[in-house]
C-alpha cells in the first residue's frame, strides 16, 4: 500500500470523468464478492441504496433497520460472508446496533455501515442533523469498529471490515461513513487502484499436533463419551468431516438447538431426547464450536451432576474452537484443541483411525433406552387431539411438514413457542433451524425469514410466539414486497407465557397479556399475502400445505390454549420470582 497518491479533485472539475465515495464503496463491496444489502435509505445513504441496487447488487429495504440487522447477521452466519446492513446516521445506527451486538455474541460475521453526520460538528457537540459520536459507541459491542474520512481509504476500510468480520471467531464489525465521504470525487483509475480484494479473510486454522493427540487420548479413554455440536459446528460448513467424526467414533452427540440437522435428528447416535441423562452421566465430553455458557449451564452444577448449583459433575473436557481465549471460561478444558473445526477434526480422525474402539455398550445403551423411552412418551403426547389447539398438538404437525420440507428454512422465537418447537420439531439437513441464539432475544422473527429466503431460495417456515412476532411483525409487507416464500405460524396463546394473567387491581390488562382472540392472519392480508386463521390441527396443516406449496406469504394465527404455556417456557428457573416461590 501507499503507492498510490490520490488527488481528490476540486468542485468544477469535469464531472464525467470522476468517480466517488458512493461508487468506491460499491465497487469495494463487489470485489469481495458482496452481492446484498440489507438496510433502510435516509439521508445520507440513499443514493447509496439506489446506485447499489443500479449495479446489480440486491438491495432490501426494511420498515425497521433492527429487522434488517438481523436479516444480515444470519446471511452472515449461512454464507460465511459478512452480512451488509446500511442504516442512516444516529437513530438508524442505534436501531441497527442491537443486531451489530447479536452478532458479536452469536459469532456471526456482519457488518453494519451507518452513514454519519459531520465530523467537525459532532466533535465540538454543535448540534448537526441527527449528530452523535457513532463510533465510540459501536466499539464495545463491535468485534471491530472503523471511520474512513477520505475515498481514497474507502478500500482499506472496507478490506479490514471484512477481514475482521469472518476471520478468526467471527463477529459484528461497525464501518462508519460520514456524509461528507460519499460525494468526495476522486479520478476513477487512481479509485480503483486503492481498493482491496482480501486474500483468504478467514484461513484455516491448523490445530498443534500435541492437542490433538491429547484430545485424541482423553477421548479413547473415556467409558461413557458425548459429543457437544454447538452453532460453531454448523457455521464450519464441515457437515461431512462431522458425521465421519460422529459415525466413526460411535460416540452419542447432543445438538445445540442451531447445530440441529448437522446429522439428522432421527440419528440413532443423537442423544437429544436424553439429554438429562447425558449430560451428568458422561465422563468425557468433546465439545465442538459450543460454549459452555448459561445454555450448557456453565458446565458444572446439577445439570451436569455436581451436587450443588455450582458444583463440577466430574466430566472432563476436549473443546474444540477457534478462540483460543474459549477454554477454561467456567470449569477446566483438559484438551483444549484451537483451531477451525474442519482441521480440528480432519486431524483427529487421522489419530482416531489407528485403534480406535467403540464406547462400552453399556453407556450406549442405556443412552437408547433412556432415548427411546422419552420418545413414546412423547408420541403419546403427540398424538392426542386437544380442543382448544396447544402447543403439543401444533407442532405435532409443524412436525410432520418439516419432515416432508427437509429443505426449508425453519426460523423460531418465542418462550413455549421456542422451546417446544425446539425439542418437538426434528431437523434433517445441517444450518435449516435459526433462532434467538446465544441472548434469547426476541425480535430476530421476520428479518431472519427475509435473509433466509433470500439466501437460501428456499421455503421458509417461521415458527413465532405471538409476543416474539410482535417485535418485527410490520415486516410481513417486506415479505409481501418481495414475495418472498414465507409461511409464518402464529402460535396465538394471548400473550407472553401465557394469556391468563390479571391485574390485581382490575384496572389494566395486566402486563404478559394481549388483545383476546386477535387475528394476526389480517395483517398479512393487509399486504397481499395469505391470512389465514387456524383452530384446530388439521386447519393448520392444510395451511402450511398450501403456502408451501404455493410458495405465497401466508400467516397462519393459530389459536392456541392460553393457559397452554408456563412462564418463561424451559428456563424458569432464571426468573427471579419463580426461584423464590420454590
Ligand atoms: P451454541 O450456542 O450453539 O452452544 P456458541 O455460540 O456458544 O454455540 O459457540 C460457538 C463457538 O464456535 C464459539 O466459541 C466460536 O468461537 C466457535 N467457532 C465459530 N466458528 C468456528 C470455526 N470455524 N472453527 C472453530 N470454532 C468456531
Ligand atoms: C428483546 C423477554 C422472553 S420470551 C418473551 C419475552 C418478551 C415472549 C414470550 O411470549 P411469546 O411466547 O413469544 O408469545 P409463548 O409461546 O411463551 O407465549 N425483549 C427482548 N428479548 C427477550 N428475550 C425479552 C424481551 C422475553
Ligand atoms: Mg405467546
Amino acid at each position: 500500500m501507499g503507492t498510490v497518491e490520490p488527488q481528490i479533485a476540486n468542485a468544477g472539475d469535469a464531472q464525467a470523468k470522476l468517480t466517488d465515495g458512493f461508487q468506491l464503496v460499491i465497487d469495494a463491496l463487489k470485489l469481495n464478492g458482496i452481492d446484498t444489502i440489507y438496510g433502510l435509505p435516509g439521508i445520507p445513504i440513499t443514493d447509496l441504496t439506489r446506485r447499489a441496487q443500479g449495479e446489480g447488487m440486491r438491495v432490501l429495504a426494511f420498515r425497521h433497520e433492527q429487522s434488517a440487522g438481523y436479516a444480515a447477521s444470519i446471511a452472515g452466519f449461512l454464507t460465511r460472508k459478512p452480512g451488509i446492513c446500511l442504516t442512516v446516521s444516529a437513530p438508524g445506527f442505534l436501531n441497527g446496533l442491537n443486531a451489530l451486538a447479536h452478532a458479536t455474541v452469536n459469532c456471526f460475521p456482519m457488518i453494519l455501515i451507518s452513514g454519519s453526520s459531520e465530523r467537525e460538528i459532532v466533535d465540538l457537540q454543535q448540534g448537526d442533523y441527527e449528530e452523535m459520536d457513532q463510533l465510540a459507541i459501536a466499539k464495545p459491542v463491535a468485534k471491530a469498529a472503523y471511520r474512513v474520512l477520505h475515498a481514497e481509504d474507502i478500500g482499506v476500510g472496507i478490506a479490514r471490515a471484512i477481514r475482521a468480520a469472518v476471520s478468526g471467531r467471527p463477529g459484528g464489525v461497525y464501518l462508519d461513513l460520514p456524509a461528507k465521504l460519499f460525494a468526495q470525487s476522486i479520478d476513477p483509475e487512481l479509485g480503483r487502484k486503492t481498493l482491496i480484494k482480501v486474500v483468504d479473510a478467514a484461513p484455516r486454522q491448523i490445530p498443534a499436533p500435541e492437542a490433538v493427540q491429547r484430545a485424541a487420548e482423553l477421548l479413547k479413554s473415556a467409558k461413557k463419551p458425548l459429543i457437544v455440536l454447538g452453532k460453531g459446528a454448523a457455521y464450519a460448513q464441515c457437515d461431512s468431516e462431522i458425521r465421519n467424526l460422529i459415525e466413526k467414533t460411535g460416540i452419542p452427540y447432543l445438538p445445540m438447538s442451531m447445530a440441529k440437522g448437522l446429522l439428522p435428528d432421527s440419528h440413532e447416535q443423537c442423544a437429544s431426547a436424553a439429554r438429562s441423562f447425558v449430560l451428568p452421566g458422561a465422563d468425557v465430553v468433546m465439545l465442538i464450536g459450543a460454549r459452555l455458557n448459561w445454555l450448557l449451564s456453565h458446565g458444572k452444577g446439577k445439570t451436569w451432576g455436581g451436587k450443588g448449583a455450582k458444583d463440577w459433575g466430574g466430566q472432563k473436557f476436549v473443546q474444540i474452537d477457534i478462540s483460543p481465549q474459549e477454554a477454561d471460561s467456567n470449569v477446566r478444558i483438559e484438551a483444549p484443541l484451537v483451531g477451525d473445526i474442519g482441521s480440528c477434526i480432519s486431524s483427529l480422525l487421522k489419530e482416531i483411525d489407528s485403534g480406535w474402539l467403540k464406547p462400552p455398550a453399556a453407556w450406549t445403551n442405556a443412552v437408547a433406552e433412556k432415548k427411546n423411552g422419552n420418545v413414546a412418551k412423547m408420541a403419546e403426547t403427540l398424538a392426542k387431539n386437544p380442543s382448544p389447539m396447544n402447543f403439543h398438538s401444533a407442532l405435532n404437525v409443524v412436525r410432520d411438514i418439516v419432515k416432508a420440507n427437509p429443505e426449508a428454512m425453519l426460523v423460531n422465537e418465542g418462550a413455549n413457542a421456542l422451546d417446544f418447537t425446539r425439542s418437538i420439531v426434528d431437523m434433517y439437513r445441517p444450518r435449516k433451524r435459526i433462532d434467538v441464539g446465544t441472548w434469547g432475544i426476541m425480535g430476530v422473527g421476520m428479518g431472519y425469514c427475509v435473509a433466509a429466503a433470500v439466501v437460501t431460495g428456499q421455503p421458509v417456515i417461521a415458527i413465532e410466539g405471538d409476543s416474539a412476532f410482535g417485535f418485527s411483525g410490520m415486516e410481513v409487507e417486506t415479505i409481501c414486497r418481495y414475495g418472498l416464500p414465507v409461511c409464518i405460524v402464529v402460535m396465538n396463546n394471548n400473550g407472553v407465557y401465557k394469556g391468563t394473567d390479571k391485574d390485581p387491581t382490575g384496572r389494566d390488562p395486566a402486563p404478559t397479556v394481549f388483545v383476546k382472540g386477535a387475528r394476526y392472519d389480517k395483517l398479512m392480508e393487509a399486504f397481499g399475502g395469505v391470512g389465514v386463521n387456524a383452530t384446530t390441527p388439521s386447519e393448520l396443516r392444510k395451511a402450511m400445505e398450501e403456502a408451501i406449496r404455493s410458495k405465497k406469504p401466508t400467516l397462519v394465527n393459530a389459536v392456541i390454549d392460553e393457559t397452554a404455556g408456563t412462564e418463561s417456557g424451559r428456563i424458569t428457573s432464571l426468573n427471579p420470582s419463580a426461584a423464590k416461590k420454590k
